[in-house]
């Protein structure tokens, strides 16, 4: 095991790779900008190197800045969380050179997973079922002719993208050309690669993802799936294990389709495919995230698995305890706490928080970066707490949910937490029915966005 890791991250997810480093024993080094010094995971590390000012470019995504902090306090290994550097294959690379662990995929895995186009191809030739729909397009004439076989409606996607950046949806063939442009404009600003391909439009559709974890002695353990169909505007807000949208047989072969995709790419430590569940209980695979997940807690509670301390224990060179399908029991519900204004359009609203007491009580977990008296900084995400709770059964989980909801006291800034607890209020939650469109239809008709 390694004596120091540093934690290339900052707020709850900084804070939630330091704690499983404590509790294996290691010490955590922190980095942090300016805006950070006072924050939550630079006090509870063994120690922290500021890597710079408050914009996260000059700082959280300077490789060179993030590796000298590794190299100059002794780290063996580095984590790096979700989000900045997480998926970025020149950052493995600069890490395999300074003769730091990754803790993530190989440096070529992560390349050839952040190419969507190459992601599904070499998934098609696994044999995963993929989105019916076409390679990157380059000239107009290609672009029809592979909308056409796809079927309207279509999605254009961008190939560097994912998580829906640069999406657009065009339903029929006198408007492909101009989403076209605009597509690729959009991922050349975002991306520096304009390259687009199409898929067909699945509608409507669940969007479940199945957690895997691999060892470097060719061992492979799948977690089961999360349910984050509860989604506005490409940000999840609710997430849940198992989805209702599974039957045991679709779940078996989703997981055995991720277990033989994982060997044939040469996956190694922790990930997660994503799929599309059509109406008719057909699954599509869309993309693989190589990286730890902001809702991983959810399936940390269906499998008692401390994902992070497999991560960690696997980029060490240690085996997975067990393959195959790890065991399940009950039901798992993460609800995001974002500060935004559901108000103004669900505008970040950075701040003071004056209060802030987190729910205790049988089944409920709190992952945050967050404290009382700490100054939310505008330049990062909005995330500011996931409240994940357990209990045997849906409906008892969704009560329970409901009742952590309503004892979080947080004031000082809006947060999303009435919206959330409007959505595990609807007929739609709990019967469990809902589809990605359900939010954005819902939106409209929620308590909690009543205009005050
Ligand atoms: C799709 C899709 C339907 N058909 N692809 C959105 C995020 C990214 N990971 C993939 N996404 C989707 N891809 C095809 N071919 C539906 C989604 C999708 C979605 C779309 C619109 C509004 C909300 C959504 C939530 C989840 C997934």
């Amino acid at each position: 095991m390694f004596s120091r890791v540093l934690v290339a991250n900052r707020g709850e997810i900084a804070v939630r790779v330091i704690r499983a480093l404590h509790e294996l024993g290691v010490e955590a080094v922190a980095v942090y900008s300016t805006a950070d010094r006072d924050a939550f995971h630079v006090s509870l590390a063994d120690q922290a190197v500021c890597i710079g000012p408050p914009a996260a470019v000059e700082s959280y995504l300077v490789v060179s800045n993030v590796i000298a902090a590794a190299e100059t306090t002794g780290c063996e290994a580095v984590h790096p969380g979700y989000g900045f550097l997480a998926e970025n294959a020149d950052f493995v690379r600069a890490c395999d050179e300074s003769d730091l662990v990754f803790i993530g995929p190989p440096a070529d895995v992560v390349e050839q997973m952040g190419d969507k186009v190459r992601a599904k191809e070499a998934m098609r030739a696994a044999g995963v079922p993929v989105v019916p729909g076409s390679d990157g397009v380059a000239d107009p004439a290609d672009l029809r002719r592979a909308a056409g076989d796809a079927g309207y409606p279509v999605l254009l996607k961008a190939a560097a993208g994912g998580g829906g950046k640069g999406m657009r949806l065009v339903g029929s063939e006198d408007e492909l050309e101009s989403a076209h442009a605009a597509a690729s404009a959009e991922a050349e600003a975002a991306f520096g690669d304009g390259t687009v391909y199409v898929e067909k439009a699945i509608s409507p559709a669940r969007h479940v993802e199945i957690q895997v974890l691999c060892d470097g002695n060719g061992n492979v353990l799948t977690l089961g799936e999360r349910e984050c169909s509860i989604q506005r505007r490409h940000q999840k807000l609710i997430e849940e294990s198992p989805s209702t949208a599974l039957d045991a047989q679709t779940r078996e072969a989703m997981e055995s389709a991720v277990e033989k995709a994982s060997i044939a790419i040469g996956f190694r430590n922790a990930g997660t495919f994503e799929f599309l569940v059509g109406s008719d209980g057909g699954f599509y695979f869309i993309e693989v995230n190589c990286r730890l997940q902001v809702e991983h807690p959810v399936t940390e509670l269906v499998t008692g698995i401390d994902i992070v301390r497999e991560q960690v224990r696997i980029a060490a060179g240690e085996t997975l305890g067990s393959t195959g399908r790890a065991p399940r029991r009950g039901h798992a519900v993460e609800i995001r706490i974002n500060a935004e204004d559901p108000a103004r359009g669900f505008l970040p609203a950075p701040g003071f928080v004056s209060m802030f007491v987190p729910p205790l009580g049988a089944g409920v977990r709190v992952d945050t970066g967050v404290r009382e008296g700490a100054e939310i900084p505008p330049f990062y995400d909005s995330l500011i707490a996931k409240v994940v709770v357990w209990d045997e059964t849906r409906p008892l989980v969704i009560a329970r949910a409901i009742r952590a909801l309503t004892e979080f006291e947080i004031e000082g800034i809006p947060t999303t937490r009435d919206v959330a607890l409007d959505v595990l209020g609807s007929t739609e939650f709990a019967t469990g029915s809902y589809s990605t469109s359900t939010l954005e239809g819902l939106v409209g008709r929620l308590p909690s966005l009543a205009p005050r």
